[in-house]
């Protein structure tokens, strides 16, 4: 009797049918057994050739399809998943550091960098690797092109964007803006250099590097103490609005400054005008150099956002918070913390004093008389009565 070789195993000296499932792993060699046995009485009556076949296909499906390979399979738990790529940082300016979820393994030709720079080579520190690098440019956008094993063999190919690392990161502060611009007028931030350096990857969010609105990632040029930038959040989209680099009377456009290197957000809408976060970090998602919270709201102005208003105001002033760039008074950061915008206009500018005193609070804070915006020079300390 022939039964459906693919469903189960037999016994031919008893013709009890045995399901796949109830066949033990130590069993094999028996099967193996039987097989041979069952092969020895029907070739006795029948053409071998075409058995023989029939055999080797039994014997083959066997092992494919019967219960031990399955409980190998479960014992053995094989890794068929990739690496996960968790992020990657410039630790100097020759090296690159990359983030996994395990051990991975690459060779120098397996990644690439462009615009170009050469690897030399390729450090392993457990879930990271170290890539060294040629000289990166300070604030050159670059995108990382990469392909990484784990032990087992499974490949990770990913993109991934980096600046390059700027030793020379001056130290700033914002130091007067307005919010509450007027066609003239638009939406300005000025950022005031206290020390020596190159602004190479500086970013400026309206927003903090996780929730924002605008970026500005400033290209590299080289920047001294007391000099001042201007960021204009709405521009007209005019030819003459320019990004300064080198000398500071090149741009027109409104309340373009020739003692200060003026800046366009390109498409800008402008500024949130009475409830929002600046930040400036040392490049995206870096380091904090300073940040300011203003709010015209109280932690009674809504029950959702702690009277924030939106939900993406209150995760910006908690990351503002978090990062350590402005005092709070109670657990959490409340819009009673921030400048009170109210009072200011486009010539009402909200500022630090003459002498840009920074120490994360509202009272560094004031608003000036109209007209009394000074973008491009050291702010007035008349106050707004
Ligand atoms: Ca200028
Ligand atoms: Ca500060
Ligand atoms: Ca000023």
């Amino acid at each position: 009797m022939l039964l459906p070789l693919k469903s189960c195993a037999f016994s031919t000296r008893n013709d009890q049918v045995r399901r796949p499932n109830e066949v033990r792993l130590c069993e094999r060699l028996h099967i193996l057994w039987w097989t041979f046995d069952f092969r020895t009485s029907v070739c006795s009556v029948s053409c071998a050739g075409k058995i023989k076949r029939m055999l080797l296909a039994y014997i083959l499906l066997l092992f494919i399809s019967c219960g031990p390979l399955a409980e190998i399979r479960e014992t053995v738990e094989p890794d068929v998943t990739p690496p996960v790529f968790l992020g990657l940082r410039t630790l100097n300016e020759l090296e690159i550091e990359l983030e996994f979820d395990e051990t991975v393994f690459c060779d120098p030709y397996c990644i690439q960098i462009h615009p170009e720079l050469e690897i030399s080579g390729i450090i392993p520190s457990g879930e990271k690797i170290i890539i060294q690098v040629s000289q990166q440019v300070p604030g050159q956008e670059y995108i990382l092109e990469a392909t990484v094993l784990d032990a087992k063999g499974n490949s990770l190919s990913f993109m991934a964007g980096l600046y390059g690392f700027n030793p020379a990161v001056p130290l700033m502060v914002i130091n007067e803006f307005t919010t509450r611009g007027t066609g003239n007028h638009p939406d300005v931030v000025e950022l005031k250099i206290l020390s020596d350096g190159d602004m190479g990857g500086v970013t400026l969010y309206q927003g903090t590097p996780g929730n924002w609105k605008d970026r500005l990632i400033f290209p590299g040029f080289p920047i001294a103490a007391s000099e001042f930038i201007l960021v204009h959040f709405k521009p007209e989209g005019i030819l003459e609005e320019i990004d300064e680099t080198e000398a500071k009377d090149i741009s027109g456009g409104l309340d373009a400054s020739d003692s200060a290197y003026d800046f366009w957000i390109r498409d800008g809408s402008g500024i949130s005008g009475n409830n929002g976060v600046l930040t400036v970090y040392d490049r995206p998602g870096g380091a904090l150099l300073d940040g300011v919270l203003y709010s015209n709201r109280t932690s009674d102005s809504d029950q959702y956002y702690r009277g924030f208003g939106t939900r993406n105001t209150m995760e910006r002033a908690d990351e503002l918070a978090e990062d350590h760039g402005w005092q709070i008074t109670e657990a959490q950061i409340r819009p009673e913390d921030g400048i009170n915008p109210e009072g200011s206009t486009g010539t009402r500018s909200i500022c630090r004093d003459s002498s840009s005193t920074d120490t994360d609070i509202k009272a560094d804070w004031h608003i000036v008389p109209t007209l009394g915006y000074t973008f491009g020079t050291d702010n007035s300390d008349e106050i707004y009565q």
